[in-house]
């Protein structure tokens, strides 16, 4: 009967095959944890009572940075140097707004100020050197769905430039915000978003900061919430299901931006520090920030970023660093909603898929 022993035989492959790659995940965690040293939180509790939206942040020493992913289940393919070296980091204790900063509350900041976005107003031809004038209309990046794409290298096949998108109209002078209150608000530059946190007496989060509360009291965890992308088969962030950027199944839910707060809060009560929108740090980018700053040895204390930007892919334009990825990132391509990683983006332009959320300092 040798179809029978064929039979067993394969099932005893497929279960060592099974405990192979189960294993090997495990394992592969077990690896990239072994790479951080714990979290130790400062024992100072809240100084006062909690500003409006804000949690208090204790602060500590913490491992920063991230381990190579891509062994790790849904870790993506893409080695992440520039979070590495991972080095021990201390900063201080800080408030924090629980999500990102939305629509209502950025239309309060306007009509209180009467503040005009970056996308809105005219651009000064001196900073388009060589780009004719009628060209130079104000407006902001739109994710443009397109049917298909050669490979994943060139962004501006799904990124354009749509004149008269802002805020009010993140997708074009067509689209509204109406009913998106509870949206964050996008299409905002790096400096609106200083001048929203000013007005607030606050500021923007350092990458230091923000990596130290998207952790959320964890040591060495792949996301905000533990150690698996879908703990229970449950997404836990508005992020891409499907063929990035061509098919978007929208299995989490949203197919576009989702209201902040939908999904659980990470341990510090923090939403949203994956997925949904990027947010602004107030950081220059530099791939080498960390081994910069390191050269002195560590810990670092309270690290305000490099006095200067350099972009590998963009020598010629300074960047600001961005965290937490967004709905248009998957295992597929980017995969920055995995704590620790870095994103960059060009201070003076804002786009579909970019927010902030702002800190303030304990009195
Ligand atoms: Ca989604």
């Amino acid at each position: 009967m040798s179809w029978i022993r064929n039979s067993f035989a394969m099932i005893g492959l497929l279960a060592a095959l099974l405990i192979y790659v189960n294993a090997d995940g495990g394992d592969a965690l077990v690896e990239y944890r072994g790479m951080f040293a714990p979290t130790v939180e400062n024992t100072r509790t809240a100084p006062s009572e909690a500003p409006e939206g804000m949690v208090w942040i204790p602060g500590g020493e913490f491992s920063m940075g991230l381990a190579d992913p891509r062994a790790l289940p849904q870790g993506g393919g893409e080695a992440m140097v520039d979070a590495r070296p991972i080095h021990r980091v201390v900063v201080d204790g800080f408030w924090m707004t629980k999500t990102t900063v939305t629509n209502a509350q950025f239309a309060e900041f306007v009509e209180a100020t009467g503040y005009l976005t970056v996308a809105e107003r005219p651009l000064d031809p001196a900073d388009f050197p060589g780009i004719p004038e009628h060209l130079l209309v104000p407006g902001a990046m739109v994710f443009a769905n397109p049917e298909s794409v050669r490979g994943l290298n060139n962004y501006q096949q799904w990124w354009r430039w749509v004149e008269g998108a802002q805020w009010r109209h993140p997708l074009g002078p067509e689209s509204s915000i109406e009913g998106m209150e509870d949206y964050p608000v996008v299409q905002v530059a790096w400096e609106d978003a200083v001048a929203y946190a000013e007005w607030l007496g606050g500021r923007l989060p350092t990458e230091a900061e923000w990596e130290f509360a998207a952790r959320g009291g964890l040591t060495g965890m792949p996301y905000p919430w533990g150690e698996e992308l879908t703990p229970n088969g449950e997404w836990q962030a508005n992020i891409w299901q499907g063929e990035f950027p061509v098919k978007n199944t929208a299995a989490d839910g949203f197919e576009g931006l989702a209201p902040v707060a939908v999904f659980a809060a990470n341990g510090y009560g923090l939403y949203d520090m994956a997925g949904n929108v990027w947010e602004w740090c107030a950081d220059w980018y530099h791939p080498r920030a960390y081994a910069m700053r390191i050269a002195d040895g560590d810990p670092v204390v309270n690290p305000q970023g490099p006095d200067f930007s350099f972009d590998p892919s963009e020598p010629g334009t300074p960047k600001r660093s961005t965290r937490g990825g967004s709905f248009l990132c998957t295992d597929q391509y980017c995969t920055r909603y995995m704590v620790g990683t870095r994103g960059r983006s060009e201070p003076n332009s804002g786009a579909l898929h970019t927010g902030f959320r702002i800190v303030r300092d304990a009195e």
